[in-house]
């Protein structure tokens, strides 16, 4: 049985963002695998593992990096699944470069960049079971559910 969501990340260092991105992955019934696979460090181990992704039966790609962060770029030059980009905030700039270098994408190759740190791999993890839910009723009623559990969580009340 193939694995759809494959989350990678440049380093150690960025799982405990990253690992936000497993909890509504979890809660909505989705199978997913993580690894270390770093662009500069680790170049031979990107290229294998992102144009082996259609193959191993991969639905979608989720890469955090910090800094230069061209992960989430080179993996999506190197395959057609969709890749969503989570910039982690490591170092002086607190991944305002990261963000940078993943949202400006040039012309042709497509990268869904979320938000920075947290926020963002949480909502990676929910657009990728949105993506597999377009072709998953069941899952397309879990996340339904899950998304009225969630207004309903809201109260409405007055602020005084
Ligand atoms: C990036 O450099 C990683 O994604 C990480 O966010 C950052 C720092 O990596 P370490 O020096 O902690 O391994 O490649």
């Amino acid at each position: 049985m193939s694995i759809p969501v494959n989350i990678i990340m440049g380093s150690r260092s960025d799982w405990p963002i990253m690992e936000r991105a497993t909890a509504p992955l979890t809660e909505l019934g989705v199978e997913f695998e993580c690894k270390v696979v770093s662009a500069h460090r680790t170049p031979e181990r990107l290229l294998e593992f992102a144009k082996s992704a259609p193959e191993r039966g991969v639905k979608v790609l989720i890469a955090g990096a910090g800094g230069a962060a061209h992960l989430a770029g080179m993996a999506a030059a190197m395959t057609w699944i969709p890749v969503i980009a989570v910039p982690i905030p490591a170092g002086r700039l607190q991944g305002v470069d990261s963000l940078l270098s993943m949202v400006q994408m040039p012309k042709g190759v497509a990268v869904s960049t979320q938000a920075i740190g947290e926020p963002g791999a949480y909502n990676a993890g929910l657009m990728a079971a949105q993506i597999l839910a377009l072709t998953d009723p069941q899952l397309a009623e879990r996340l339904q559910e899950w998304r009225q559990q969630q207004t309903d969580s809201v109260p409405w009340e007055v602020i005084d």
